[in-house]
């Protein structure tokens, strides 16, 4: 099973499933790292940014991811696009059906071994945020939030808006942007210490999480 490769070929990417209800999560082995955040932040076009190519369905409209889409990256890691929560313009019928689909996928699956939590770096984390961060720490998982749109504020203030959240969400937080680029490697380097950690884990038999091949991570990521 082990390749030996310690590189993941990012742009080998592709989309394994669409899904509205558990029956149609892919059935593989492959670790999952899902992105969750409000609507519009800009979940599926990091995932764009990160694999170069349009695999994910973006728009100016919130909204627009209403399924569960599932990523692979070079067979080694599946990247999972969240429909958004908590954005006003979205219709509360719509909500009402995305939330039951976005909670029974962060409780129930076995696959999953950490979580982006993405917002926009320009506002502080909404109530949503914060009630969604709370709940992935007692989920106790893995989470780190990137604060995306770097693009949109001056370099100088990067610095006090990630320690912001990272306070307000109690995460270790990286400043990203899907335009520039900023903050790829550093989300490059978060990806790869999720797997490794979720590799060490299975094999201590520490959880039933899905063990990666093979990999050597880079270090965490500081705020
Ligand atoms: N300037 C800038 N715009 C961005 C960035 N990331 C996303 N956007 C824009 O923000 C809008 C929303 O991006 P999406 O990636 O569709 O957001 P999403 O979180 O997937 O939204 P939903 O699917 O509705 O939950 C689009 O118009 C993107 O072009 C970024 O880093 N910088
Ligand atoms: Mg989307």
């Amino acid at each position: 099973m082990s390749s030996g490769r310690l590189a993941i070929n990012w742009r080998r990417a592709r989309l394994l499933a669409t899904a509205v209800k558990p029956e149609q999560w892919p059935r593989h082995r492959l670790p999952e790292v899902a992105l969750a955040g409000r609507s519009n932040v800009g979940k599926s076009s990091l995932i764009n940014h990160l694999v170069n190519a349009p695999v994910a369905r973006t728009s100016n409209t919130p909204g627009r991811t209403q399924t569960i889409n599932f990523y692979s990256i070079d067979d080694r890691l599946c990247l999972v696009d969240l429909p958004g929560y908590g954005y006003a313009k979205v219709p509360e019928r719509i909500r009402r059906q995305w939330a039951p689909m976005i909670e029974t996928y962060l409780t129930a699956r076995e696959n999953l071994i950490g979580i982006l939590q993405v917002v926009d770096i320009r506002h502080p984390p909404t109530a949503d945020d914060k009630t969604m961060a709370q709940w992935l720490k007692q989920r106790g998982l893995p989470a780190i939030a990137v604060a995306t749109k770097a693009d949109k504020i001056a370099r100088g203030h990067w610095q006090g808006r990630v320690e912001a959240v990272a306070r307000d969400l109690g995460l270790p937080t990286i400043a990203f942007s899907a335009v520039s680029g900023a903050g790829r490697d550093d989300l490059m380097k978060v990806l790869k210490t999720m797997l490794l950690e979720a590799r060490l884990a299975a094999e201590a038999g520490l959880d039933g999480a899905a063990a990666e091949p093979e990999g050597q991570g880079a270090g965490p990521s500081s705020p």
